[in-house]
């Protein structure tokens, strides 16, 4: 549904398939090249039944695009935005700038530095402007964090979250059992 969601605002579909509800989570990205990483964030919400939007904005592509979104988010009812990119991974540090909402980075792996140098882009703010970043390429713990951060205002998803740790765990007991016949 994320891909779909991008070939629309992309202007290749003609089907609106963006959240009907208003979203809670801003997941955005320095470029369409992010969206097999960053696809992974949506199942997440999309799994905790968390309104989101996601769209591409990229700091050095579409600076003025970035100033808006960033500016605006929170006073469209945003609570968290998770922001992926890579390379000179800028996007969550300008994003976290100009907004006073928590942001998440993702560091997306390129082609070359094996997301070591998106990671330290993102990880290496300055005091006083912060950005939580997950590991490289892990989308899935981004929208993960995000839905803890909503649940402090909402106890659904503390509730949902308990149910999907404890799966987890049963995952895990299930095939250490398996291991040790
Ligand atoms: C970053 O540059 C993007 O987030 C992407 O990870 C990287 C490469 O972008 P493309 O050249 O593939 O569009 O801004």
């Amino acid at each position: 549904e994320c891909e779909a969601k991008l070939q629309y605002i992309l202007g290749q579909s003609t089907e609106n398939t963006t959240n009907k509800k208003s979203p809670e989570v801003g997941i955005i990205m320095g470029s369409d090249s992010d969206l097999p990483v960053m696809s992974q964030a949506c199942k997440i919400l999309e799994r905790f039944d968390v309104p989101f939007e996601v769209t591409i904005v990229s700091a050095h592509r579409t600076p003025q695009r970035m100033f808006t979104y960033a500016h605006d988010a929170h006073q469209r009812g945003i609570k968290v935005i998770i922001a992926g990119a890579g390379g000179a991974a800028h996007l969550p540090g300008m994003v976290a700038a100009m907004t006073p909402l928590p942001v998440i980075g993702v560091p997306v792996k390129g082609s070359t530095l094996d997301g070591v140098d998106s990671l330290y882009s993102i990880v290496q703010m300055p005091r006083g402007i912060p950005v939580a970043s997950v590991a490289i390429n892990n989308s899935t713990n981004a929208a993960i964090l995000a839905v803890r951060m909503l649940g402090i205002s909402n106890p659904k998803y503390i509730a949902d979250m308990k149910s999907f740790m404890e799966v987890q765990e049963e995952e895990v007991i299930q095939k250490a059992a398996i291991l040790e016949k």
